[in-house]
């Protein structure tokens, strides 16, 4: 993947790049760049970041709550029992200004903002994402469901290693930094491209600051392919808008029902797969491209890895980007992990 996968980072990648018109309406050029090259390409593939257009963003949202979909009620639930032990260790006696990797608009950041503000009072609470929209909706009510949180919002491309270089708001003296990068998206990433994320992340902090990963844990496949392919489809559906996607954004002329949704296990890669699979063969139109593309009956379109962390290995990531694993918080079934990590 060369863009971010998250949902907060997704709407970001294509926020900044060139709108050309065209009669009726526009095409963003980094989507059409990404589509073009995705699928004229072999295997076929788009990137994740693509799924997060409005409709993509509320169908997250929706899989976020379902049953199947343990993540994050998973680390809520460890954010909950655990939340003043996390800020106590990475404050370790100085106050805590907290950051976050995505526009923080989950319950869970506030579970975690509520245990800082009752062990400082106040806090400045800083969500980082490429996209000013996103900071926009994600941050007004944190202000007023939390009562001493400061919101200052920073738009910055935090995925790209040639773009602009990590950087916080200055601190105080006795202030450090806490940086969130929660909810499995790190999971999104390629092991590669995870390393060169949290490394660009560690050389903006200084020593003592600290950095709290969200990792998702290699468990039962069938919880995991449950996950991915949840009895409502809503995750079906949130795949196959892609396809909507680029039909509405690309004047393609995709069925989306012609496609079936599909998750699978890579044991190997240890990451869940998501594809979408051609159910007849088929020739679509991608009028805004110029473009005809091919389907062999069952050739697929690779649209998501989210990799599952074995034992130890968030640990190991944060060392080998330069942070000192500091604490792991689990759940009692070991699901879902939470990871500190000290800038030494
Ligand atoms: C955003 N990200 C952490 C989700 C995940 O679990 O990899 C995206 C997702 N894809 C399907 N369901 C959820």
């Amino acid at each position: 993947m060369s863009a971010a996968a998250s949902p907060a980072a997704s709407s970001a990648v294509t926020a900044q790049h060139s709108l050309i018109g065209r009669v009726g309406s526009q095409v963003d050029q980094h989507v059409a760049a990404a589509v073009r090259e995705g699928l004229v390409r072999r295997p076929k593939r788009l990137p994740a970041w693509l799924f997060y257009d409005a409709e993509g963003s509320r169908l997250f949202d929706e899989i976020t709550k379902l049953p199947e979909y343990y993540l994050t009620r998973t680390e809520r639930a460890i954010f909950a029992e655990h939340g003043a032990e996390i800020m106590a260790r990475a404050a370790g006696g100085a106050r805590l200004r907290i950051a976050e990797l995505g526009a923080g608009s989950a319950e869970k950041t506030r579970v975690l903002l509520r245990a800082a503000v009752e062990r400082q009072q106040r806090v400045v609470y800083e969500p980082i994402d490429v996209s000013a929209s996103a900071l926009d909706g994600a941050c007004q009510l944190i202000e007023c469901e939390v009562p001493g949180v400061t919101v200052a919002p920073r738009v910055m491309d935090y995925t790209h290693g040639d773009g602009e270089q990590f950087r916080l708001g200055s601190v105080s003296d006795g202030e450090r930094h806490l940086v969130l990068y929660i909810g499995s998206s790190i999971g999104n990433f390629e092991p590669s491209e995870a390393l060169r994320l949290l490394r660009r992340v560690r050389a903006g902090l200084q020593a003592g600051d600290s950095f709290l990963l969200g990792v998702d844990l290699v468990k039962n496949e069938n919880a995991l392919l449950d996950a991915y392919d949840d009895a409502a489809g809503v995750t079906a559906a949130f795949n196959r808008n892609i396809l909507v996607r680029v039909n509405s954004e690309l004047d393609a002329n995709f069925n989306p029902f012609t496609f079936a949704h599909c998750a699978m296990w890579n044991r190997a890669e240890s990451r869940i797969e998501m594809h979408l699979v051609s159910r007849v063969a088929q020739q679509v139109k991608i009028a805004a491209l110029d473009l005809t593309v091919d389907f062999a009956c069952g050739e697929t379109i690779h649209t998501e890895n989210s990799y599952k962390y074995g034992p130890g290995e968030a640990e190991a990531l944060l060392e080998e980007a330069g942070f000192a694993s500091d604490a792991t918080w689990t759940d009692a079934r070991q699901g879902f992990a939470v990871c500190l990590g000290r800038a030494a």
